[in-house]
């Protein structure tokens, strides 16, 4: 169909849209344009996925304003219906795909899941339908991979038989509906012609700036911003293990040059975890791999990031000395398991590399964390006779704790702070010693 077609036929919500990928991406989107009026055929590969959306029950776990009402509305009315055939794709004029793209131990992406559903696109696509990916890919993955699986195994032309385009997303768990509706996009289309019709497209369901643009400033947008957010909290957990080592308190120091005009430093912390930040500088430098482009501050923040829950061991390590206590056959309780502060989210979680550390220095690992399946509980009785804690997670019920009653509970009465929870002051006015980030032992 040409582009002008296409184009009435967005405008006038008769298009009909595929959506490849019912999770935590492609869901909301695919409730979102079925509720703007679009058909909309959402596919995925796990047949539990599939029944529990045409049971209209959202399967995304955790705390997502909006997500089960809009699931089951949609699905009602029939505008919403998810199958694990891609055949049912073969009348859609548009098609998003939001598939996983990992990064593994060697920092290489994994697009296997990508390429397995565009094979299986092609092969029943229309004639002049709209592709459009959204999964976080390394820059020039749309030229180099995208591009040709869509022409070579469906024989067809790209601008001619079939339009491409890639719009990265900007969610959120917990904010899933809130940040597709209100977050701006960049919007990058194989033409610029393309580009336009999917600002169109967009429009019934982003109510914030739509950037028309070609793929690769998408794929340079997405990644540079996640990678960009790495190296800030890497310089500021930098400038935390020089405060520790100088008698300096990285709080007051961050407090004091954010006054300077033009400076922000972010918060030092225990280490970053989730599904983006540490993945996505990754997929940048992939886009550079092999490309004379000598990569030195993204991978060095990845490696300061990474460092800093291993550091949180060594905290405790020396805490414990300080007490006169050996690591190893200590028992410490790791207080949150989560990436972030009141979520149950636990990918790429610094508490699990804390917690290997821990067990590889000998000590007996206990764990809390109040959203956590498995690691909830109550703290002070978790906490009783455990030799030290240390705080990983800002979770709303640590600024709340009871510092008294975790100082009767445990057998030493030591916290480790990584993530500048509590004023050392009050720490030591419970009768705990304690050690941060940050914070040299002096201070
Ligand atoms: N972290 C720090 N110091 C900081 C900020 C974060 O150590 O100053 C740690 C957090 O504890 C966490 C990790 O980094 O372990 C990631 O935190 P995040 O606040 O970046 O939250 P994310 O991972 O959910 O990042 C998302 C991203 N959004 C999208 O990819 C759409 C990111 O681009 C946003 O900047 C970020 O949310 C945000 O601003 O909240």
């Amino acid at each position: 169909m040409p582009l002008p077609d296409l184009l009435k036929k967005i405008e006038n919500n008769e298009a009909r849209m595929g959506v490849i990928g019912l999770g935590y991406v492609g869901l909301p989107v695919a409730c979102l344009f079925a509720e703007a009026g679009y058909d909309v055929i959402g596919i995925d590969i796990r047949k539990d996925r599939i029944d529990q959306i045409n049971a209209g029950v959202s399967p995304i776990k955790g705390k997502e304003p909006g997500l089960a009402d809009l699931l089951s509305r949609v699905v009602d009315s029939k505008k919403l219906r998810a199958s694990i055939q891609y055949n049912d794709l073969s009348d859609r004029d548009v098609i998003i795909i939001s598939v996983e793209t990992p990064v593994d131990e060697t920092r290489t992406p994994r697009y296997e899941a990508l390429k397995a559903a565009l094979r299986s696109l092609a092969l029943v696509m229309k004639p002049g339908a709209l592709i459009i990916v959204e999964s976080t890919v390394a820059p020039g993955s749309i030229n180099e991979i995208v591009e040709p699986i869509l022409s070579e195994s469906g024989g067809k032309k790209v601008s001619q038989d079939f339009f491409l385009g890639y719009c990265p997303e900007r969610v959120m768990p917990g904010r899933l509906i809130a940040n597709l509706q209100q977050m701006s996009r960049v919007v990058g289309g194989d033409t610029p012609e393309t580009a336009e019709i999917m600002v169109n497209l967009y429009r019934k369901i982003v109510h914030a700036d739509l950037d028309p643009v070609d793929c690769v400033t998408a794929e340079l947008v997405k990644t540079v911003e996640n990678a960009y957010r790495d190296v800030q909290i890497a310089f500021v957990n930098e400038v935390a293990l020089i405060c520790e080592s100088v008698g300096g308190d990285v709080w007051k120091v961050r407090e004091l040059v954010n006054k300077s005009p033009g400076r922000h430093m972010l918060l030092p912390g225990a280490g970053v975890g989730g599904h983006c930040i540490p993945k996505d500088p990754w997929l940048l430098a992939y886009g550079v791999k092999d490309k004379p482009v000598p990569l030195r501050v993204i991978p060095a923040a990845r490696g300061v990031n990474d460092f800093m829950p291993r550091h949180m061991a060594d905290l405790v390590g020396q805490a414990l000395q300080a007490a006169g206590k050996e690591i190893a056959g200590a028992r410490v309780l790791v207080m949150g398991y989560a990436y972030l502060e009141d979520s149950d989210d636990t990918r790429n979680s610094p508490s699990e590399t804390l917690a290997q550390s821990l067990l590889e220095m000998g000590a007996e690992v206990i764990i809390h964390d109040p959203f956590v399946t498995g690691y909830q509980g109550d703290i002070i009785n978790k906490a009783s006779g455990c030799d030290a804690v240390v705080v990983m997670v800002r979770h709303r019920e640590y600024q709340q704790l009871d510092l008294r009653g975790l100082k009767s509970a445990l057998k030493l009465p030591i916290l480790v702070d990584g993530r500048g929870v509590y004023q050392p002051q009050k720490v030591y006015e419970a009768g705990l010693d304690y050690w941060g980030v940050g914070l040299s032992k002096q201070t």
